[in-house]
C-alpha cells in the first residue's frame, strides 16, 4: 500500500459557472447564446440553490477538502457596485463547508467576467488590475474568517490560449500580441491579489492565509523524435509550464502552486513559422494511449514529470484538478488510482504536496463543450437534478478515508 500523508487535502473541484446555474450577469452568458451553442449552461447543476445536498454528499464521500469558486458578476453586477445579498449567500456557501468539517478552497477567477467588465475592454482594458483587485478584497474581508486557501486565477494560459489565440472563447479575439498584453495584466491581478489578500489578513489579525493560482500543465511528448518537435516540445514546456510560474515566483506572490493536471499534448511540428512551432500538434492517429471522451490522452507518467520538475520551485504544490470525462466508470477509477500512484511517487521523492482534489465533484457544464463531457465522482441527472454518485466517488471515498492507495 501507498502511503500519503497525515494532513493531506483529500476532496474534489467545482467552479461557479459550471454548476450554479444562471449566471446571467456575465460574458459567457450572452456569448454562449450570440455563438449558437448546442448547449447553453441554463440552470446547470442548479448547485446555487443545492450546494447543501452536493456538500452533505462530499462529507459522505469522506472529502475533507473542497474548492469552489466565488461568481465576480453576482458580486459586483454593476460597477463599484457591490451585492450584500451575494456576499452572505457565499458566507453561507463556505459556513455550510465548513459545518461539514470540509476546508474551503476558494478561486477569485475561474473563465467569467461580469459584463460591465467586458463591456470595458475586460482584460484589455488599461484598469483590469484594478477592477479584479477590488472586487477580491470585499468578497475576501467578507470570507476572511472562514477560509484559509484561496486561488487567485485559475488557468491564465487556457484563458488567454482560448480567448486570444484560438479566438473561440469571449471574446473572440485571435492575436498574439494582446495574448501577451493579457498575460501581462493576468500575472499583475495576480500579484496584487495577492498581496492584497495577505495585507488584509495581516490588518485583520486573521491568522495564516495560503494564496495560489491553478495552472494548468500539460505533459509536451514530441511525437516523431525529429530535432525541431523535440525542440517545439521543450519550448512550448517552458512557455506553457513554467514562464509564468517563474514570474510569480521572482515577485514572491505564491504560497502554494496549484495545478491542474488532465493530459499530454503530442508535438509534430507541421510548417515553417512561429504558429506552426507554438501550436501544432499531431493529426494521425500515433497515440495509442487510451483517451477520454474528448479525446485528450491519459498519461500518468506526464503527471509525475512534472510534479518532479517543480521540485526546483522550493514550494509546496497542491493539486487542484485532476480527472477525466468518461462514459466507462470503471475508466474513471483507472485514471484516478494511476494519478495517485504518480503523484505518490513523487511525494516519496521529496515533492511537498500539500493535496489532491478531484475534477469534478459533479457532472458539469463543460464550457463550448456543453453537457455532454462526464467528469463527475457523482451523475447529474440534468433533468430531474438527481445526484448519483458513482462507483469511482466510492473508491475515491476509500482513498479519502484511509489516505492509502495500493502500490501499481
Ligand atoms: O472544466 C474545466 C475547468 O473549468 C478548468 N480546468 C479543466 C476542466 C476540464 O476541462
Amino acid at each position: 500500500m501507498l502511503e500519503f500523508p497525515k494532513d493531506f487535502l483529500w476532496g474534489a473541484a467545482t467552479s461557479a459557472y459550471q454548476v450554479e446555474g444562471n449566471n446571467d450577469n456575465c460574458d459567457w452568458w450572452e456569448w454562449e447564446k450570440r455563438y449558437g451553442l448546442k448547449d447553453t449552461s441554463g440552470s446547470a447543476c442548479r448547485s446555487y440553490e443545492l450546494f447543501t445536498q452536493d456538500f452533505d454528499i462530499a462529507h459522505r464521500l469522506h472529502h475533507n477538502a473542497h474548492r469552489l469558486s466565488v461568481e465576480w458578476s453576482r458580486i459586483e453586477p454593476q460597477e463599484g457596485v457591490f451585492s450584500e445579498e451575494e456576499i452572505s449567500h457565499y458566507q453561507e456557501v463556505v459556513r455550510a463547508l465548513r459545518e461539514r468539517k470540509i476546508i474551503p478552497v476558494v478561486t477569485l477567477h475561474h473563465f467569467t467576467n461580469p459584463l460591465w467588465f467586458s463591456r470595458r475592454g475586460g482584460w484589455q482594458d488599461a484598469k483590469a488590475c484594478f477592477y479584479f483587485v477590488r472586487f477580491v478584497e470585499k468578497i475576501v474581508e467578507a470570507l476572511s474568517d472562514q477560509v484559509r486557501y484561496w486561488v487567485t486565477i485559475n488557468e491564465p494560459m487556457v484563458y488567454v490560449y482560448q480567448s486570444y489565440v484560438l479566438g473561440l472563447w469571449p471574446p473572440q479575439e485571435k492575436s498574439f500580441s494582446l495574448a501577451r498584453g493579457v498575460t501581462t495584466k493576468l500575472l499583475n491581478a495576480h500579484v496584487q491579489a495577492y498581496q492584497a489578500i495577505h495585507r488584509l489578513y495581516e490588518q485583520k489579525q486573521s491568522g495564516p492565509v495560503f494564496v495560489g493560482i491553478a495552472k494548468n500543465m500539460q505533459a509536451f511528448v514530441p511525437c516523431i523524435s525529429t530535432a525541431v518537435n523535440r525542440c517545439a516540445a521543450a519550448v512550448r514546456d517552458y512557455l506553457y509550464n513554467y514562464e509564468l510560474l517563474l514570474k510569480i515566483k521572482k515577485r514572491k506572490a505564491m504560497d502554494f502552486i496549484g495545478v491542474n493536471y488532465y493530459t499530454r499534448n503530442l508535438v509534430e511540428v507541421r510548417g515553417g513559422g512561429m504558429g506552426h512551432f507554438l501550436l501544432d500538434i499531431c493529426q494521425e492517429e500515433h497515440s495509442h494511449l487510451p483517451r477520454n471522451t474528448l479525446g485528450w490522452d491519459i498519461y500518468p507518467e506526464g503527471f509525475f514529470q512534472i510534479l518532479m520538475k517543480l521540485k526546483s520551485f522550493n514550494l509546496p504544490v497542491f493539486i487542484l484538478e485532476n480527472g477525466i470525462c468518461t462514459l466507462d466508470d470503471a475508466q474513471r477509477w483507472d485514471f484516478v488510482l494511476s494519478h495517485l500512484q504518480s503523484l505518490h511517487r513523487a511525494i516519496s521523492e521529496g515533492v511537498p504536496v500539500l493535496g489532491y482534489l478531484y475534477w469534478s465533484l459533479l457532472d458539469n457544464y463543460e464550457w463550448d463543450k456543453g453537457f455532454a463531457p462526464r467528469f463527475g465522482l457523482v451523475e447529474v441527472d440534468y433533468k430531474t437534478q438527481q445526484r448519483t454518485i458513482r462507483e469511482s466517488a466510492l473508491k475515491f471515498a476509500e482513498v479519502c478515508h484511509t489516505g492509502k492507495v495500493v502500490s501499481l
